[in-house]
């Protein structure tokens, strides 16, 4: 079976290929590929703290955690009661128990949420998410429709205004990795909370050695995350931001859920729409996309 359920969770499999989620705010906690170089070894690819919470007490510490409305604290009036990074990554999804493909190429995957009575206590607006998530030989992919289902033809239109990101952990050795192209963009320093404006990343290749959570504008849509002899690569579509988060050690260690030491073996490179708000017209969708892609190893990680 291309797909298992077990319990509330769901494994893909195709060829050596695995990734492994829960319907718990269709979190991804691991994805297994191989590369060209090591075409018979699957190794993870995403990070998941080993004191993450998987019983749907608190949003899930690693894998893909999925931010919408809002990303970080909101500040939005219509967000003003929900928490930080908004109810899909810790609502509860569902699955058809269908396949979208399965064939040589891929096996893919929809999830959908609607607003339960928990989610319109605190957010008042009508709205259908699809999730969909696709898994090749070399590849992962997720791919988030919003729709606004306001049947409402007011003017001016009943838009549907939202923030949308995808929080990747990826398995990295922290302190070797860079993260390109991201030189010359205006981003939000949100460690260094002396200055309120935006900055211009001057470097070729960010690193994260000292604790960084940057908000970059408008960024290019395509990085690599590179480490010596491996690495990931991120391609998207409308999703005009990106943020790099690692806490390092002495942040990393008073998150309650993190595992000791775990701030060193990811690096958090997560595209999203965060800077203002991203509007849809009623019956209309918005798609945010990116596809994750094994860039093929000269040596394999050891984290
Ligand atoms: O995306 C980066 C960030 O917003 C950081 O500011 C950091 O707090 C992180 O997300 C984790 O947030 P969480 O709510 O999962 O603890």
């Amino acid at each position: 079976m291309p797909v298992q359920q077990q319990g509330d969770t769901l494994t893909l499999a195709h060829g050596k290929a695995s990734t492994h989620l829960y319907l718990y705010g269709a979190t991804i906690v691991s994805w297994k590929a191989s590369d060209k170089r090591h075409p018979d070894e699957s190794i993870e690819r995403l990070f998941c703290s080993s004191k993450a919470a998987l019983d749907g007490s608190k949003p899930i510490r690693g894998g893909i955690p999925v931010v919408f409305p809002c990303f970080g604290a909101p500040t939005h009036p219509e967000h003003m009661s929900l928490a930080q990074h908004g109810f899909a990554r810790n609502s509860i999804w569902q699955w058809d128990g269908k396949t979208i493909t399965d064939d040589d190429n891929s096996i893919s995957i929809g999830l959908t949420l609607e607003p339960t009575p928990e989610i319109s206590g605190k957010y008042n607006r009508p709205f259908h998410l699809t999730y969909v998530i696709t898994l090749t030989d070399y590849e992962l992919s997720t791919e988030l429709h919003v729709k606004n289902t306001s049947t409402s033809s007011a003017y001016p239109p009943d838009n549907l205004e939202f923030q949308a990101l995808f929080h990747n952990y990826i398995r990295a050795p922290a302190n070797q990795v860079l993260v390109t192209p991201l030189k010359g963009l205006k981003y939000f320093d949100k460690m260094d909370t002396s200055f309120d404006g935006l900055k211009t990343e001057e470097r070729a290749g960010v690193d994260v050695k000292i604790a960084t959570d940057s908000v970059y504008e408008n960024a290019p849509g395509n990085y690599e995350v590179t480490w010596p002899g491996g690495g990931i690569s991120i391609k998207t579509k409308a999703l005009k931001d990106v943020v790099i988060w690692n806490p390092q050690a002495e942040a990393g260690k008073k998150i309650g859920d993190m595992e000791n030491g775990g701030w060193e073996r990811y690096v958090c490179v997560e595209p999203g729409y965060v800077r203002g708000f991203e509007k849809i017209e009623p019956g209309r969708v918005w798609v945010g996309h990116q596809t994750l892609s094994v860039i093929h190893e000269e040596r394999r990680m050891n984290l």
